[in-house]
This record gives structure tokens, sequence and C-alpha cells, in this order.
């Protein structure tokens, strides 16, 4: 049984490193980026069994990304090649002291192909959580009916079923965001969100009532660097998490690698309504997320079990 399934777009990240503007940037990074397969890796360098499926195309980028997920751990068998359409691209720089630029190449890539049919079978019955975003709901009617199909069939089958709106004004407009998030989260337990999301989505309504009422049990709202609150299902406590202080490198990834903290905490048995484990949730979630904005890129900062172990602990800052 697996403890995670997760499904998306996985797209090949060109990432300009030398903080020069992107058209004239020289040396770039060839990465991974992708919210649900950053999700995937930050669970599987955790020790969680995780499967991840999509769409790539039959060329080297996606056979690049299927060697780098396999490599982490994470069980790709449900990742198909799609014969005409090329694997999604990501271009961007992490430039000191502007805002990042990002480019998608991913109009028409074969994620965009993603379909109810390529629902692998048995992977969506065989999980303790599915975890969803918005993006690969945003990429096309056919991935927005696949992702809701997902959800059913997971939820059906007993799984824990989470969501995060993820959205990305470049992909839908507000209007068409606001239809997507509000479909997909009736059918979520756990909704993680962004609060200039949930404004978005929402605007003037408290995030943890709105999706409360959709039939959500636990709503996690993250904050930037006011960091992260979550309402307990039952009670509508809210409990407070503060982040972790690190000097910031980039902060792409901060969302993927929060959730996949916090899912981890819950996985291990931090998963009752309570205010600790509530507190122990949030606490991993905020740490994840800081080791990732101190590195450049997606998910290279995401830690092992190890690594997390010992920050969790407050150990010494050198391990030898
Ligand atoms: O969450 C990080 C993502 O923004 C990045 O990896 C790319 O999935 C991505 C997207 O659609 O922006």
């Amino acid at each position: 049984r697996y403890d995670v399934v997760t499904f998306g777009e996985p797209m090949v990240l060109l990432l300009a490193t030398d903080d020069l503007p992107l058209p004239i940037a020289q040396r770039f990074d060839y990465a991974l980026a992708g919210a649900e397969s950053n999700l995937a890796t930050g669970l599987a360098r955790l020790g969680h069994r995780v499967a991840y499926f999509g769409r790539v195309g039959a060329d080297s980028f996606g056979e690049r990304i299927r060697q780098t997920l396999r490599a982490e751990g994470i069980d790709v068998s449900g990742l198909s090649d799609d014969p005409q359409r090329p694997t999604g691209l990501l271009i961007r720089d992490s430039p000191r002291g502007r805002p990042i630029t990002v480019e998608y190449r991913r109009s028409g890539s074969a994620a965009t192909a993603l379909a109810p049919d390529n629902l692998p079978t048995g992977l969506l019955e065989d999980t303790r959580l599915l975890h969803v975003t918005g993006i690969t709901a945003a990429l096309s009617e056919s991935a927005l009916a696949a992702t809701e199909q997902a959800m059913a069939v997971a939820k059906e089958a007993g799984a824990a079923v989470s969501f995060d709106p993820n959205i990305r004004l470049r992909l839908a407009d507000p209007a068409r965001w606001q239809v997507i998030v509000k479909q997909l989260a009736t059918y979520a337990d756990i909704v993680f969100t962004g609060r200039d999301e949930a404004e978005l989505i929402a605007p003037g309504v408290d995030p943890g009532r709105w999706y409360t009422d959709l039939g959500v049990t636990s709503v996690i709202v993250k904050d930037g660097g006011e960091g992260s609150s979550e309402y307990l299902p039952g009670s509508g406590e809210v409990v407070h998490a503060g982040i972790r202080t690190v000097p910031l490198v980039d902060p792409v990834g901060a969302g993927d690698a929060f959730n996949a903290g916090w899912i981890s905490a819950w996985l291990d048995g931090a998963d009752a309504p309570t205010r600790e484990d509530s507190q122990t949730r949030l606490r991993t979630g905020a740490v994840v997320a800081s080791m990732v904005v101190a590195v450049r890129g997606d998910c290279a900062g995401l830690p092992t079990r190890q690594l997390l172990d010992q920050v969790l602990a407050g150990g010494s800052d050198i391990i030898r």
C-alpha cells in the first residue's frame, strides 16, 4: 500500500544561476519542476512510499524526469509517454533583489492531454492519501475531468484526499480558478491554501469557514513569513505556527515542501484533531519549507529523514 499517490505535470526546469535577467543569462541548472513532483520528492526523501503518475513526451526531457523521480525512490510506473506532444518546460531565474521571472513552455504539452482514461488502475485504490493541485486541473478540460475522477475514486476507496489550489494566473483567470477550486474542494478532506489564494477565491470570507462549508475537514492556511494556521476539525479552533527563519535564497517550492512536511507528520501518526498534533504538523511543514527556500531550485533542499529529525530536534549545526 502506498502512503501517498499524486499526479500532475512534471516539467524540466532550466534555472538561471548567474543573477542575470533571463534574456542574457548564460548559465542554467537542469532540474525538475512541478508542484506535485516536488511534493512526491519531499515525501520520498522522508522515507514514505510514494507513487506519481502523469504524462510526459516521448523525448529526452520526459526520460530525464522519469529517471530522476525513480532515483528518488518514487514509483513512476503510471507515468506514460505521449508520442505526439512534448514534455512541459519551465524556464526561470532566481535573482537577488528582483522579482523572479517564470516562463512556461507547456501549452499543448503531453500533460495537457491527461484524461480520465489515463488514470492508472490500482494506485488510487491502494493509498492512504491522494494529493492533487489545481495546477493539473487548470491545464485542460480533460485534465480537470481526470483530476475530479481521481479524487472521487480515491475517496470512494477510503483514502484521505488533500488539495492545494496552487493558483497560477498564467494558466487561467480568477473566474475560472473560482470554478475549479470550488469543484475540487468538495472532494477534499484536507486543503492547503495560501492566504492570498483564499482571498482570490472567496474575497472577504474566512477560509476556514469557506472550505469547511464545502465539506473539508482540515484547512491549512499558509501565509508566507507570517507562518501557517490550521483550523481544527470539529472545534474550529485555529492553531498557529511561525516559520523557521533562514536566509532566503529561492522561495519557489516552499508551499510544496510545507505540504510534504505536514503530510509526513500526519502519516507518522500526528493525525489527531488536537492542538498538539496540529503543532507537530505545522512545525514539520515549516521546517521542511525552510530547508527548501535556503537553496536555489524547487526541490534541491528537500531534506532526508535523518536531516529533518536533526533539525527538528534542534541539535548542533554541524553533524560529524
Ligand atoms: O510549486 C512550485 C511550482 O510552481 C513549480 O515547480 C512549477 O508546478 C509548477 C507551476 O505550474 O508553476
